[in-house]
């Protein structure tokens, strides 16, 4: 065990592991790296200056891969930077939602990029609309087009931000109104309330109550919380005997429509994640016991270590037998969520588990094998949750570790996803070079280049002492205005 009982690493420790990844950090040899550092540690996150330089190379990188979605794709929702060409992700090419645009918003303004924030804010007032005769996927709405509508508002407060988010909820309404056992179907058509898909995967049962809670809290109408909320209850009052879930759900029988409890992987992943944050966020005490029990069992159950690795197997629902050891590359962020949770020794296990993967492929594989370490899927779709982790466990413990390897990861990415123009998808991480793709998913701008940032600069505009971002890597609790862009 590496950590202390506050979950910082110890002296001892920290040393171990340090040489385990290939150096002592610190300006010195990290993995192969060497890391500009600061004399007073490397990001120096007590109140400190942070990093200027690392920070500005962050910076940098994130108007690499906006330039490139400005110049071939401004108004679309994604960039595909090799052939130069938009792509529109949510309607399979039918129509635009601004998606990238509407992701970046408050990374814009975190950076201070203010004069891009206008830029899109100007794109989103004269040509968004939702009045849409097409099927809407309400997980990826949700977190990606509410959520960034949201965080765009706590960050400049226009009214028709506002506006727009709580046109949008309404619209996507019926999924839980229409639905017999109150958990949401997974699509609407926009215009017509028509929902389908009643097969659901947990993310997308569970992965609203932050979004819908801060509309509630916005618009001062409680229905949006209270229909979230009774999802998740759904959800959790059909877990088993030993308090495992399944990963899909018939929402109109409320009966599993599989047996596998595959822990934070996908499809459940970030279902664990709201129901912790809607304690986080607006205090909520029975999602917080909820998510102990179903955290509690998944430590009992799932959690094993491997050649002196923790990682989580997949198992039966109701009878915990082993099903399979493969780990996503989705589930990383979740050593940030079990330490966030109060399992501080459980989440730095588990970040260094992936820690060593990020040592044999410096753009972590989408899937690996975890007797062996070896990548199962080869692709990464340019992947933010182990910066995540990075960035929650810095805040969280202060520890410079957790500072230096978000940085080994940052080179990585550099280093391998990045093109002449902006940034994109690894088709295969197992070749020398990388075998690029040609995609930038609009995530990007609101996730991996967000955590970064926010390790290592210090701006007037983000609280670090007192945060929550969503899954999607919008802020939700900590943006601050310094009145600069107050209206726009
Ligand atoms: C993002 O849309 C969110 O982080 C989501 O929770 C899971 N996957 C993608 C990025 O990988």
């Amino acid at each position: 065990m590496l950590t202390n009982f506050d979950g910082s690493l110890s002296r001892l420790g920290r040393r171990q592991l340090l040489q385990t990844l290939g150096g002592v950090g610190g300006g010195a040899l990290f993995g192969g790296l060497t890391l500009p550092a600061r004399a007073a540690g490397f990001a120096d996150s007590r109140g400190g200056p942070g990093n200027p330089q690392i920070a500005n190379e962050v910076r940098a990188e994130f108007l690499h891969a906006w330039s490139c979605y400005k110049k071939y794709a401004f108004g679309s929702d994604q960039v595909m930077p090799l052939s130069g060409k938009p792509n529109n992700y949510f309607f399979g090419g039918r129509h635009s939602v601004g998606l990238s645009i509407i992701e970046a918003l408050d990374t814009l303004y975190v950076m201070g990029l203010d004069s891009d924030l206008v830029l899109g804010l100007d794109w989103i007032y004269a040509n968004l609309s939702f009045d849409i005769d097409d099927d809407f996927n309400v997980f990826d709405g949700i977190i990606r087009v509410l959520g960034g509508l949201l965080a765009g508002y706590l960050a400049v407060r226009d009214q028709r931000l506002l506006a727009l988010a709580k046109d949008l909820a309404d619209r996507i309404m019926p999924i839980f109104t229409k639905s017999p056992t109150g958990m949401p179907y997974a699509a609407v058509n926009l215009a017509t309330g028509a929902v389908s898909g009643p097969h659901v995967v947990l993310a997308a049962v569970g992965t609203n109550i932050l979004e819908f809670g801060i509309l509630s809290q916005l618009t001062g109408d409680p229905s949006y919380y209270n229909v979230s909320k009774r999802a998740l209850r759904e959800a959790y009052n059909r877990r088993s005997s030993i308090d495992l879930l399944a990963t899909k759900m018939d929402i109109e029988t409320g009966q599993w429509v599989d047996r596998v409890d595959n822990g934070p992987n996908p499809p459940t992943d970030s279902f664990y994640e709201y129901m912790y944050g809607a304690y986080a966020l607006f205090g909520d005490q029975d999602c917080l016991a909820w998510y102990r029990t179903l955290n509690n069992a998944m430590t009992k159950y799932l959690v094993e270590r491997y050649n002196g690795f923790a990682w989580y197997k997949e198992v039966d629902f109701k009878t915990g037998a082993v099903l399979g050891r493969r780990q996503s590359e989705l589930a990383s962020f979740y050593a940030e969520l079990v330490a966030v949770g109060g399992d501080l020794a459980l989440g730095a296990a588990y970040y260094q588990s992936w820690t060593q993967v990020l040592q044999r492929y410096p753009v972590l594989p989408g899937s690996v094998d975890y007797t062996t370490l070896k990548a199962a899927g080869v692709s990464n779709e340019f992947r933010p949750e182990y910066a995540n982790a990075s960035f929650d466990l810095y805040w969280k413990t202060g520890n410079d570790l957790y500072a230096q390897t978000a940085y080994q990861y940052f080179v990585g990415m550099r280093d391998n996803a990045r093109t002449p123009e902006g940034y994109t998808v690894i088709d295969d991480v197992t070749t020398k070079p990388m075998k690029q793709g040609d995609m930038f998913p609009a995530y990007g701008f609101a996730e991996n280049f967000k955590y970064l940032y926010l390790i290592f600069a210090r701006t007037p505009r983000f609280d670090t002492q007192n945060f929550y971002l969503s899954t999607e890597g919008k802020i939700l609790r900590g943006l601050r205005s310094d009145g600069t862009l107050a209206g726009r």
